[in-house]
C-alpha cells in the first residue's frame, strides 16, 4: 500500500507513522513524499514542499513497479501537489482514504489557502473514506456546530463518500468518539474509553494509515475502522514518553519506557 504525505522529521506524525502502522499491521508500505517538515510534538520549526515534477516522478516509479492495493492521503501542501495525484489515481483507481490534513497539532497551518479547496474538488470525488477531525469537519461543511453526526452526515451526503469525523479534539472527558457517516446516510459510532494524561502527537495520521491498511487486507469499512480505532488506543496506552517528549507506540508489544504498567 501506499502514503502520500509528508516527513516528520519527530517520525511521530506525517509519512513516518503511516509506514510504522503498516509494517505493524502486516502489510509492505511504499511511500511518495509531498514535503518536509522540521518538528517536534511541541513545535513546528519550517517546512518545504516538494516540486510537483518530483511527487510525479515518484509515482511513476512505484506505479512502474507495484501493485497498489490502497492509498492514504496525508499533508499534502498545495494544489499542484494534489492536481499530481488526482492525475494518477484518475487512471488509476484504488480504495483512497483522505486525511484532510492542514494543520499540525500544534496549531500551525502547513498548507497555502487552497488547499483544503483543492483536496475537495480533486481528490473527494475519487475517495473510499475522508476522516477529518471535528475542526476540520466545522471548516469542510461550514457548520458551526460540535455535533460529530450532524457534520457527518452533512459531509458524507454532500460528497457523495464516507466520512469520518473524529471526536479526539471534542470535550467528552470519558470516551473518544469518533463518527462514520455513509452518502446513504446510515451513522455508525465507535467509542473507546479516552486515555487522558499525555497528548499524542500523530493520532490522526496513524488512524488512518491503520484503516487503510485494514482496507488493503480486504476488511468492510466499519471493522476496518474499529481495527484501527483499538491500534490507536494500544499505541496512546504503550506510549513512549521521555522527560516532557512522547511518542505514540505503534509497536506490538510494550517496552520498557512506556507509560502503561
Ligand atoms: O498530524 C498532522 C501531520 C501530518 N503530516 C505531517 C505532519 C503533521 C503534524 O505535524 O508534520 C508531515
Amino acid at each position: 500500500m501506499l502514503s502520500i504525505a509528508g516527513s516528520d522529521c519527530s517520525a511521530g506524525a506525517g509519512i513516518q507513522a503511516d509506514l510504522k502502522t503498516f509494517q505493524t499491521q502486516g502489510v509492505y508500505g511504499l511511500t511518495a513524499l509531498t514535503g518536509v517538515v522540521a518538528e517536534t510534538p511541541h513545535a513546528v520549526h519550517s517546512w518545504q514542499a516538494l516540486e510537483p515534477e518530483f511527487l510525479s516522478d515518484q509515482l511513476d516509479a512505484l506505479y512502474q513497479s507495484y501493485p497498489i492495493a490502497a492509498i492514504k492521503t496525508g499533508l499534502l501542501f498545495n494544489a499542484q501537489l494534489v492536481e499530481v495525484i488526482r492525475a494518477r489515481l484518475i487512471l488509476e483507481p484504488s480504495p483512497l482514504v483522505i486525511d484532510p490534513v492542514g494543520t499540525a497539532s500544534t496549531g500551525v497551518d502547513f498548507g497555502d489557502s487552497s488547499l483544503l479547496t483543492s483536496i475537495t474538488q480533486a481528490l473527494f470525488p475519487l475517495a473510499t473514506l475522508v476522516t477529518p477531525n471535528l475542526r476540520e469537519a466545522q471548516l469542510l461543511s461550514g457548520l458551526d456546530t460540535d455535533n460529530l453526526e450532524e457534520l457527518a452526515l452533512s459531509l458524507a451526503q454532500k460528497h457523495q463518500t464516507n466520512f469520518l469525523v473524529k471526536g479526539g479534539h471534542s470535550s467528552d472527558p470519558n470516551v473518544s468518539l469518533d463518527i462514520l457517516a455513509t452518502p446513504q446516510g446510515e451513522l455508525t459510532t465507535f467509542s473507546l474509553p479516552r486515555l487522558t494524561g499525555t497528548d499524542f502527537h500523530g493520532t490522526g495520521c496513524t488512524l488512518s494509515a491503520a484503516i487503510t491498511a485494514q482496507l488493503a487486507l480486504q476488511q468492510p469499512l466499519e471493522t476496518a475502522i474499529s481495527n484501527a480505532k483499538a491500534f490507536l488506543h494500544n499505541a496512546i496506552k504503550n506510549g513512549h514518553l521521555w522527560q516532557s517528549t512522547s511518542a505514540l507506540n505503534t509497536l506490538p508489544k510494550s517496552r520498557p519506557d512506556s507509560i502503561s504498567e
